[in-house]
């Protein structure tokens, strides 16, 4: 009560005792002139505050009707989303990336630095150890305490050694803005005993930077008196005094000699720290990083390591051939750490599509967040409360299976992939069968856990090899950007596919095969039967939309693949070469005439109203951007629609062209004896008959298919 009584007192006195207030109050003594002038600025000073505020309110608006893609990037801490980021800059503006250099060159040095104190803190901890550490997984070998002697010599290495933690405060008093408590501690973290192989994290904490942090400009800005042009890879950072790198630069010989040391490999092994698999490892190349005039390639950037905390927004503008759909994306990183995923979910709104990174080559390593629980186990986890989130059900799913590379590498190092994931049985201990049935894990748990059925764009991906990855991303682009539409036809001696991009330009490529190619898939023995069967999963395939485009380019002229089944367990290729212009216009013509004069012959009207091709899924138009947002789909039909089977037509065309386009057989011509026994008849001249169900140009529903995803069972264990 008396608290109460109180408070418009105390309110009062605050207001009286405002020092804004004090400080915007006219001075004591104004003069009439004084006073008027002071108006005059207050108001000049609101104008312009005015000004700004309705250019920002005009620019949010702005961009509200700026159509644009937003993406989301998510997965657990290390799971490379910050690597598909940095390729995404690296394919979009190259150069801005490149600029930032210097600011990578500070991580890679951290990393090292990271690396380094890792085996100090082995070294700590095995010559503070009177008992071997107890490994808890039954199999592994156990910590021999006589193994981990530490020399004299290494002794003296490790002191030497020291000073590598001043190098590290510096680059991270460098890095972090003044002020800014955005490093995590990097101290030693106390020693527990995890259940899995990866324990190096114990010894070591990670360096993270907030998103939202300006570190490349903090660092770029203290850089700026040492540096010369960073396009050059001629940059001498030595004439610096202040630069960290220096002090590594003088550790070199120690850091290799500690590095290569047998003693502390087998040490190192012993504690099962496998620091070639951690990520930021540059260990092997320290001649180099930690040179004086060391500036990062691309590919240091891009296995650097620095975790993300919070969530950043980064703006691209893709180009595009013509200007009909979006080319603007908002790409959208998080930290993905635990403690971090709550922070997620007010970007699930409005989301046109998500990329997943799921690392897969994690399955023997515990999540440093809860050493409890296996990495592979809670990205599943994630995977399926991610897919099964109702306010994501819109959005595309992308999902990368990520560090394929490491997970190859530790499976050829006789890591027994059944031994962590129990269900996986007692199938081979290779590459392919495991990440074909990661494959399937996940795509099982998206189809069963989506609100609705949608399409699974995956992806078995090496997030540190910038030229696989910008196929994919390249991949992942153009489905949002571009819609196609595939037609395929049977002559004599070939079978023809024709793919046309829904650009301005309106392109179209084409590619065959012929006898030779069926023989080198089936053998050159196949009999008639397997050929007949061959032909008829191929037209299945093609029909689904089992298709894939790879190598794709919007150069002009380049030679692009289409894969067909590219979830099976080989898929087949087909090379497509690009029209040339006349030749594409003649081929649209055809197709064109052929649609018009079966339309005749079915006594359909073409006039504007019953025909638009804006709509039409063989025509593949793509919507203006400002009528829908493109989504992440390759594909040109609608599809809701069952896909009819391919059909043995006997319609007619007039053209090639036309004749091409005019059906989805797939049938591959063996042998143009046998051809003649299963092939549809080669074209006649029109008017045609009215053609089968489902055969006609005019009814184009019928023949574009959609893309599918690769879709496996779920996984019954
Ligand atoms: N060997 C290998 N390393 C990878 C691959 N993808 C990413 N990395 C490395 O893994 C580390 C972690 O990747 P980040 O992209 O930082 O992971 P993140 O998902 O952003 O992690 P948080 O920011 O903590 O959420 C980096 O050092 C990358 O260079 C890969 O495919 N292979
Ligand atoms: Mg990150």
């Amino acid at each position: 009560m008396a608290r109460f009584g109180r408070r418009p007192f105390d309110v009062a006195r605050r207001e009286e005792d405002d020092p804004l207030d004090k400080a915007m109050a006219p001075p004591p003594n104004e003069t009439p002139e004084e006073r008027e002038k002071r108006l005059a600025d207050e108001a000049e000073a609101q104008r312009r505050s005015d000004a700004i505020d309705e250019e920002i309110n005009k620019q949010r608006l702005a961009e509200k009707r700026e159509p644009h893609i937003r993406i989301l990037l998510l997965g657990q801490s290390e799971s490379g989303k910050s690597t598909t980021l940095k390729n995404f800059q690296l394919m979009n503006s190259p150069k801005a990336f490149r600029n930032e250099r210097a600011s990578w060159r500070a991580v890679v040095q951290l990393n090292v630095v990271r690396s380094i104190r890792t085996i100090l803190g082995v070294m700590s901890e095995a010559s503070g150890r009177s008992t071997p550490m107890t490994i808890s997984r039954p199999g592994s070998p156990e910590p021999d305490a006589d193994s981990s002697p530490l020399s004299p010599e290494l002794l003296k290495l490790k002191m030497r050694l020291a000073p590598l933690q001043q190098v590290e405060e510096a680059l991270l008093r460098k890095l972090s803005p003044p002020g800014s408590m955005d490093f995590e501690a990097t101290h030693l973290a106390p020693v527990t005993n995890l259940p899995y192989a990866t324990r190096s994290s114990r010894f070591t904490r990670e360096v993270a930077v907030h998103s939202n942090s300006q570190w490349k400009g903090a660092f770029s800005r203290f850089m700026a008196s040492v540096r010369t042009s960073l396009d050059s890879m001629d940059v001498d950072f030595a004439s610096d005094p202040n630069d960290p790198g220096v002090v590594l630069n003088a550790c070199i010989e120690d850091m290799i000699k500690l590095w290569t040391d047998p003693t502390i490999q087998s040490l190192l092994k012993t504690y099962k720290v496998r620091l070639e698999d951690k990520a930021g490892f540059f260990l092997d190349s320290l001649h180099r990083v930690a040179s004086l005039n060391y500036v990062p390639t691309d590919d240091d950037i891009l296995r650097a390591r620095l975790k993300t905390l919070g969530v950043s927004e980064h703006r691209f503008k893709f180009k595009a051939a013509g200007n009909m759909v979006s080319n603007d994306w908002r790409i959208y990183d998080v930290g993905g750490a635990r403690y971090l995923r709550a922070a997620w979910v007010p970007y699930f709104d409005n989301m046109d599509a998500i990329i997943f990174l799921a690392p897969i080559s994690a399955f023997d390593e515990v999540l440093v967040e809860d050493t409890s629980v296996n990495r592979l186990e809670d990205s599943v986890l994630l995977w399926k409360s991610t897919v099964s989130n109702k306010l994501l059900e819109k959005s595309q799913t992308v999902l990368f299976l990520n560090k394929i590379d490491l997970l190859r590498a530790k499976l050829e190092a006789g890591i027994e992939f059944g031994h962590y994931v129990v269900s996986y049985g007692d199938k081979p201990n290779e590459y392919d069968a495991v990440s074909a049935y990661l494959k399937k894990k996940f795509a099982g748990v998206h189809k069963q856990y989506s609100p609705v059925p949608r399409i699974l764009y995956c992806h078995l991906t090496t997030m540190t090899d910038a030229k696989s990855t910008q196929n994919i991303l390249a991949n992942v682009i153009y489905q949002s950007i571009y819609k196609f539409v595939v037609l395929s036809s049977v002559t004599d001696d070939k079978w023809t596919v024709y793919m046309g991009l829904s650009d301005s330009e309106g392109r179209w490529w084409k590619g065959s095969w012929e006898d030779h190619d069926v023989h080198a898939i089936l053998g050159s023995k196949a009999s008639d039967k397997l050929i007949e069967e061959f032909a008829d999963q191929l037209a299945k395939l093609f029909v689904e939309g089992e298709l894939y485009i790879s190598n794709w380019s919007t150069a002009p002229g380049t030679q692009i693949k289409l894969t067909l089944g590219p979830g099976a367990k080989r898929p087949m290729h087909i090379s497509l070469e690009e029209l040339s212009p006349s030749q594409a216009a003649e081929f649209a013509t055809g197709i064109f005439l052929d649609i018009a004069l079966q339309a005749k012959s079915r006594k359909c009207r073409l006039h504007g109203s019953s025909i638009s091709f804006q709509s039409s899924s063989t025509s593949s138009v793509p919507l203006r951007a400002q009528e829908a947002k493109p989504t992440l789909q390759t594909c040109v039909s609608d599809s809701s629609k069952k896909p009819e089977p391919p059909i043995a037509s006997s319609s007619r065309a007039t053209s090639k062209a036309a004749t091409a386009a005019r059906t989805v057989e797939t049938e591959p011509k063996a042998d143009p004896a046998k051809k003649r026994a299963t092939a549809p008849e080669k074209p006649a001249a029109p008017p045609a008959p009215r053609p089968q169900k489902g055969a006609s140009l005019a009814n184009p529903n019928k023949k574009a298919r959609k893309y599918k995803a690769i879709e496996f069972e779920s996984d019954s264990e």
